[in-house]
């Protein structure tokens, strides 16, 4: 039967849900890969990059936080941080859940929050509460088989999505418990409702993690978190039939090594001007953070400013006195305008013009127009208006665009100036033209 009220032809697909996007991947037939990150920001980066799933590592969203891998953030600050992950990006998110931040009752909560908040599953690891990160010290204690399986029963039950992934990340190797134990361990959980499991090794070759996924024989998905065997190539994890690798912590461990970077220099070089190239744009900085969608919506929900400020706008290189020509005759055309330029990049308070041309006294003088000049429709209607008294008037053919743009100011009209420093050439004759093409 089809959907009540549509028939078979205008039947909609629903969107798949993150959960059922992680599913498809953890399932998938091919070899697959998670990328970690830490915050909104990182999660950006890795969708933009083209991964097509987040691993949320707890590892690194505490070094983000600025604590340690130990649990000192809490869960719900770790939910804080997931939300902002799973609002700024489309792709799921398995969540590092290390032990499940609790017992089997804080596993309910955490698993029906974490379906609340669009995160696609968890991944528990088989240890005590509170954790201690997987490559600190030998031999960190188990948990009790049947007290983590009740955890992931418990976690089953109470997922608000079918989909949600429940991945059973098992410790024995790291502990120094051996492949039966892992072995064990794996079927147990499995049996218990895990989705998937995740062997995890810290030896510095993946030798353990590839027996153990050749010995578990496909009876559910193996995902493996290379760390410490960073070198062995992915078609050898496919041949030994691993499903998903985790790269568990590049973009921290890259945000830092920048960021130590960048503060070094500036810290030793007292500027920022050694920097610049190396860091990306402000208005990168925008891009990422969805400025055009903002823009959009603004031009959508809020009502047209009707009072014209914006309608003509003129460009004025506010270092006007740093400019230098080889031209006989240099004709400049110089604003006058309601405040100087500030330098301060937040300042917004509009800037009006109030007289321009090459005849305003020095004093005076706060930019020189570059030519550019931008008309909203309003604008136009404005220029247009007074291009047809000028034509009554007779005076048209020797008037200029300075008269024009005065004119207006004259008659009360708002002509709003933006500062620009310098980044302009201007060319008036074939001296200045010579000039500007040797500027590259
Ligand atoms: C994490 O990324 O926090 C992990 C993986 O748990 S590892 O640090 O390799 O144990
Ligand atoms: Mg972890």
């Amino acid at each position: 039967m089809g959907a009540v009220g549509l028939d078979a032809a205008q039947t909609v697909d629903a969107p798949i849900s993150k959960a059922a996007k992680l599913r498809k991947l953890v399932y998938s037939d091919q070899f697959e890969f998670l990328m970690e990150a830490h915050d909104g920001l990182s999660a950006k980066i890795v969708e933009e990059t083209g991964f097509k799933g987040i691993w949320a590592s707890g590892l690194s969203m505490s070094a983000a936080l600025g604590v340690r891998d130990n649990n000192e953030a809490s869960w719900t600050q770790i939910l804080e941080v997931l939300e902002f992950m799973s609002d700024a990006t489309t792709i799921p998110i398995l969540v590092d859940g290390d032990t499940g931040w609790g017992n089997f009752n804080n596993m309910r909560r955490a698993v029906m929050k974490l379906c609340q908040r669009g995160v696609a599953g968890i991944c528990i690891e088989d240890k005590i509460f509170p954790k201690t990160n997987s490559f600190i010290g030998e031999g960190q204690p188990l948990a009790d088989i049947d007290e983590f399986c009740g955890k992931i029963k418990a976690g089953k039950d109470s997922q608000t999505d079918p989909d949600f992934v429940i991945i059973a990340r098992i410790e024995a190797l790291i502990s120094g418990w051996g492949m039966d134990e892992a072995l064990k361990r794996a079927e147990a959980y499995h049996g218990a409702g895990a989705d998937a499991v995740l062997i995890h090794s810290k030896k510095s070759d993946a030798d353990e993690v590839l027996a153990f996924s050749r010995e578990w024989a496909g009876r559910c998905p193996v995902v493996v978190v290379p760390t410490k065997y960073p070198d062995t190539p992915t078609s050898v994890f496919e041949e030994a039939g691993v499903s998903v690798a985790i790269w568990a912590n590049h973009n921290l461990r890259a945000a830092i090594t920048s960021m130590r970077d960048v503060s070094r220099r500036i810290f030793r070089d007292h500027s920022i001007a050694g920097v610049e190239r190396d860091v990306v744009s402000v208005s990168d900085v925008f891009e990422l953070a969805g400025n055009d969608e903002l823009a959009d919506a603004e031009r959508r929900y809020l009502p047209s400013t009707s009072d014209g400020t914006r309608a003509i706008v003129l460009a004025a290189d506010a270092l006007w006195r740093d400019r230098q020509s080889e031209a006989e005759e240099w004709v400049r055309d110089f604003v006058s305008c309601s405040r100087p330029f500030s330098g301060d990049y937040l300042a917004d308070d509009p800037v009006s013009l109030t007289a321009m041309g090459p005849n305003v006294a020095e004093a005076g003088i706060h930019g020189e127009w570059i030519g550019l000049a931008r008309l909203s429709a309003k604008g136009s209607a404005l220029v247009r208006e007074e291009l047809e008294s000028m034509i009554k008037e007779g005076g048209l053919q020797k008037a200029s665009l300075v008269e024009l743009f005065n004119r207006l100011v004259e008659k009360g009209h708002a002509v709003r100036v933006v500062y620009v420093p310098g980044q302009w050439l201007d060319v008036d004759d074939a001296t200045d033209l010579l000039a500007a093409g040797r500027f590259l």
